[in-house]
């Protein structure tokens, strides 16, 4: 099972080009050899920066969008749409060619803490984008039928005491050490190259939070070469199914098959919750993945794709159990008595018990104060104490409940001792059966 994982985990990671020698000298003809700067592997577009000391190339490369499918892409230097120091860049195509845009722009600081469009940085003379940065045509795809969009320009490493900014945005100067970054995109285009009249339908495309090293040597692709992909922190879908499942319904489905086991046919609300359980895992799963487009960076993502992976086994599992016998520990007052239990039956019990642990490893991350939820909001929401509160109270309540019916039923298995030993069950199994299927065991 973790082989699988990590298999998956291998095929699923994303690999960035990095920049080509030619590709690079076209810009730093001089200084190739004490370049800084790397290229990282993002959802939608590859991001190289490399500086020379005074000079910095920023290159945004959707290697598998054309332009006419590029809506826009967005950089900030920063660690949430709060403080971020944002350039945005998005294509004209008019017939065959294609024109690009920047647009150097600043968080809103009158948004009621909302996604607000980022506002314009300035707009006057010596100030305006065009002054600090410059499209670099030999990097940037004009052909409108490229089946790749690049683009790429420059700026100063230290942009100067006139360069545009707001209180509370990250500084200016890149600096040579780690680069916070924050990063979005869009299929959906301003539709005017005029930079004043443009407005900005919200990031539909994954976004998130990375960083690049700028102390790094930039290592150009030599011979078409891959660098590894990067550690990027990249968010999950803003969707609670996943958790309400792990909170609320996981936890029903087993304290339903304990309660039941003496009791009532509980196989059928069992089976029933845990298939609603799944489909919602599932479907979070899936949901996940294609808003975070597979990176598997985080714990919160790996530890996602592993209980994807359980939850299927374990379904399969379940299934499996049901045809073989209960037997004393497995299925009524626990008990050590023969017969031994079945082993399919032991590994779900003691699977579905981990993968509830795990899942609420899962929520945590996902809850927790700057986790995958603050992350997901690039830095503008994080999840309300009290919604920490209840799944806290909820583990607590559970927690109780399975193992008080532990203790319970070895308390009721003790009293009922010489029944045990008699017929080596610890009741007759056909009256607590899983639901109407009758089943009898030769003594
Ligand atoms: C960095 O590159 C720019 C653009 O090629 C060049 O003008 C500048 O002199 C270079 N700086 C250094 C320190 O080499
Ligand atoms: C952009 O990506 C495409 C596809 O991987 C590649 O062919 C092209 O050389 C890249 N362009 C730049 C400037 O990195
Ligand atoms: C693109 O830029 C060229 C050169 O600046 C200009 O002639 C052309 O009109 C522009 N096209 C669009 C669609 O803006
Ligand atoms: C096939 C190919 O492009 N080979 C090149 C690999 O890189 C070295 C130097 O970095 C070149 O000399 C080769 O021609």
């Amino acid at each position: 099972m973790l082989l699988l994982a990590a298999t998956v985990l291998a095929l699923a990671a994303a690999f960035a080009t990095a920049l080509t020698g030619p590709e690079v000298v076209a810009v730093f003809p001089s200084s190739s050899s004490s370049l800084k700067g790397g290229t990282i592997s993002l959802p939608r577009f590859d991001l190289s920066i490399i500086s020379n000391g005074t000079h910095a190339l920023y290159v945004a490369n959707a290697s598998s969008t054309s332009p006419t499918s590029v809506g826009w892409l967005g950089v900030g230097h920063g660690t949430a749409m709060g403080d971020a120091d944002f350039l945005l860049a998005w294509p004209t195509v008019s017939g065959s060619s294609v024109n690009w845009t920047l647009s150097h722009r600043l968080p809103n600081s009158n948004a009621l803490g909302g996604h607000a469009m980022p506002v314009l940085a300035s707009s006057s003379a010596g100030t305006s984008t065009s002054t600090f940065y410059t499209l670099v045509p030999a990097l940037t795809t004009s052909d409108s039928s490229s089946p790749f969009s690049s683009v790429a320009f420059t700026r100063l490493v230290d942009p100067g005491s006139t360069y545009p900014t707001a209180q509370g945005v990250t500084n200016a100067p890149l600096g040579s050490g780690t680069l916070d970054l924050i990063y979005a995109s869009s299929s959906r285009n301003p539709g005017t190259p005029n930079e004043g009249q443009a407005t900005f339908s919200q990031h539909n495309q994954p976004t998130g939070v990375t960083s690049l090293d700028m102390s790094a040597a930039y290592a150009v692709a030599a011979n078409a070469t891959s660098t590894p992909p990067p550690q990027t922190q990249q968010a999950p879908p803003p969707t609670a199914l996943g958790g309400l499942a792990f909170a609320i319904i996981v936890p029903l489905a087993i304290l339903t098959a304990r309660f039941g086991r003496e009791r009532f046919a509980w196989l059928p609300p069992h089976a029933a919750l845990q298939l609603l359980a799944a489909s919602m895992v599932i479907t979070t799963f899936a949901l996940a993945v294609s808003q975070t487009g597979n990176l598997f960076a985080d714990l919160h993502q790996r530890l996602g794709l592993v209980l994807f992976l359980l939850v299927v086994l374990q379904l399969l599992l379940g299934y499996l159990a049901h045809f073989t016998l209960p037997s004393a520990l497995t299925s009524c007052s626990p008990s050590l008595s023969r017969p031994r239990p079945s082993f399919a039956r032991a590994i779900h019990i003691l699977l579905g018990l981990t993968i509830l642990a795990l899942g609420w490893v899962q929520i945590h991350t996902g809850i927790k104060k700057g986790g995958e939820w603050y992350r997901a909001t690039l830095g503008m929401e994080e999840v309300p104490r009290a919604v920490r509160g209840v799944f806290w109270t909820l583990v607590g309540l559970f927690v109780l409940a399975y193992v008080g019916e532990w203790v319970a039923a070895i308390r009721r298995g003790m009293r009922g001792g010489k029944k045990v030993a008699a017929n080596g069950e610890a009741l007759p199994l056909h009256e607590a059966g899983e639901g109407g299927r009758k089943r009898s065991r030769r003594t």
